[in-house]
């Protein structure tokens, strides 16, 4: 088994629920950060309206912005600040790259999605940190998780295709998703595969937060890119260190730069009723104890043997117009540039 967390308390919880909350950084270094990172110029100025050139989303992201410039320094400032938290609670992990997010008030939300797959092998773990720099509850737009939802199913969230959930996305709002409550530099590691998102910041300041993407230091970091000319397979592109900083979401979309091709993958993903993925859910922990039990370098294909070992459905017809949080974003950068 790969143990992902250096403390086998941690890697037990990650099992169970797909996250572990941890205490992160100081509160005077997240505030430290915050005066950093906010001393740079962004294209949207950490403000973005939802509906201008330089951002279409309603939170200002890291990723999202034009400027190339502050994205590299953000990037730096970042992964300086997080790298001993990385040392600290992860078995041998490296940051790929990190995003500032400001929700100002009465905006920001980010519909359920789980975060796009960076690794060569389906079953492999990439992980988030998501670490608030302020104080974070309910009332100013706090993370809320789907716990247990990670590697329930194989499947390759990517910027395009509608999730697994997209059927019952209104259920896991109602039902299934929980807020986190956290003080400024205590945040959680989360597996990139669990369903997350979070409300509108309600509150009247700013709400601010860092994500740090991370993978095992022994696989290249990837990003799935699907065959125009065959949606029953993806390329995988290894991505450069400066993957971020050059792409935008229009040129991933598209098809993105600073990669090289690496190789294909199956095209797996497929819909769930919400009953099977209630199902699902009660015998996830066992499920994933088999699938971390895979040896390192085992195929792709031993991991769907495995999961027939805990019973296989039917798979359920996705409805056609059902989308994603990316693809709704997407939807909106698009029609924006039109
Ligand atoms: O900051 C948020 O509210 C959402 C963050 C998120 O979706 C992520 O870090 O993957």
């Amino acid at each position: 088994m790969r143990q992902i967390f250096n403390s086998a308390d941690h890697q037990e919880q990650f099992i169970e629920k797909g996250y572990v909350q941890v205490p992160l950084i100081s509160a005077e270094a997240a505030r430290e950060l915050v005066d950093k990172i906010m001393a740079l110029e962004p294209d949207d100025q950490f403000n973005p309206s939802g509906d201008t050139q330089f951002n279409t989303a309603t939170y200002h992201c890291t990723f999202l912005d034009s400027n190339k410039e502050y994205k590299k320094e953000a990037n730096r400032l970042m992964s300086e600040a997080f790298q001993p938290v990385v040392d600290k609670y992860l078995n041998d992990f490296r940051i790929v790259t990190a995003n500032f997010y400001v929700k100002p008030p009465g905006r920001g939300q980010f519909t359920i999605h789980q975060n796009w797959h960076i690794a060569p092998r389906i079953a492999d773990t990439t992980l988030t940190i998501w670490c608030p720099l302020v104080d974070v509850s309910p009332e100013n737009g706090t993370l809320k998780v789907v716990a247990g939802s990670h590697k329930i199913i194989p499947n390759i969230p990517t910027a395009k295709e509608a999730p697994f959930y997209s059927t019952f996305e209104d259920a896991l709002q109602e039902k299934y998703l929980k807020p986190l409550t956290f003080k400024a530099g205590n945040g959680v590691i989360f597996d990139d595969h669990l369903i997350h998102g979070s409300d509108v910041n309600k509150s009247s300041e700013n709400r601010i937060a860092i994500q740090i993407a991370l993978v095992p230091k022994e696989i290249p970091p990837v990003h799935y890119h699907l065959d125009p000319e065959d949606s029953q397979r993806f390329e995988i592109l290894q991505t450069a260190d400066d993957f971020y900083i050059h792409n935008s979401i229009f040129t991933i979309l598209q098809k993105p730069t600073h990669a090289t091709h690496y190789g294909y993958l199956p095209n797996v993903n497929r819909s769930l009723s919400l009953e099977e993925f209630d199902e699902r859910l009660q015998r996830g922990t066992a499920t994933r104890k088999k699938l971390y039990g895979l040896e390192e370098g085992e195929p792709f294909a031993d991991y769907l043997e495995k999961e027939e070992e805990v019973g296989e459905e039917e798979p359920v017809v996705a409805e056609t117009g059902s989308k994603g949080f990316w693809a709704r974003l997407i939807g909106r950068i698009l029609n924006n540039q039109a």
